[in-house]
């Protein structure tokens, strides 16, 4: 998924092309906007965290676009892509190092890091679920 802060700063073709650079192949992308029930089952696993509140706030705030990526090792590689969670620790070369912003902290007090990816088959299966019916 990437997230409004990527959505807002025209990084769709750009963080596109990186994916698919990187051999992985974009199946669906649908740009929408987030209800609080999506937001709320898609960051259930953080429920408990302090940044929660201000996350969901983040992530409701404007359109995000959802995507299906498939690939050899599909998420593993997309998430290395990604980069660290914290575009400031993120290397050279992935997206949320390289395409960070100065200040990376929301107005909600939240990490803006431009993309989601799902951490295990798992985790692809239930989100993917959120977004499509
Ligand atoms: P990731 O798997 O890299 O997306 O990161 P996490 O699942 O650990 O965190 C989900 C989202 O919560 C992050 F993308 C940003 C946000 N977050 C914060 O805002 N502050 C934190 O200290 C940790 C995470």
């Amino acid at each position: 998924m990437i997230k409004p802060d990527g959505v807002a700063r025209g990084l769709e073709n750009e963080i596109f092309k990186r994916v698919e650079n990187a051999g992985l192949n974009v199946e669906v992308r649908q740009k929408m906007s987030l209800t609080a029930e999506q937001a709320a089952e898609l960051y259930k696993p953080h429920l408990d965290k302090p940044f929660y509140p201000g996350l969901i706030k983040f992530i409701t705030s404007g359109a995000v676009v959802a995507c299906v990526v498939s690939g050899e090792s599909a998420i593993g590689r997309l998430r290395a892509l990604m980069g660290a969670t914290d575009p400031m620790k993120a290397e050279a070369g992935t997206i949320r190092g390289d395409l960070r912003e100065e200040i990376v902290l929301s107005e909600y007090g939240t990490i803006k890091n431009l993309v989601h990816g799902s951490d295990s088959p798992e985790s692809a299966e239930r989100e993917i679920a959120i977004f499509f019916k």
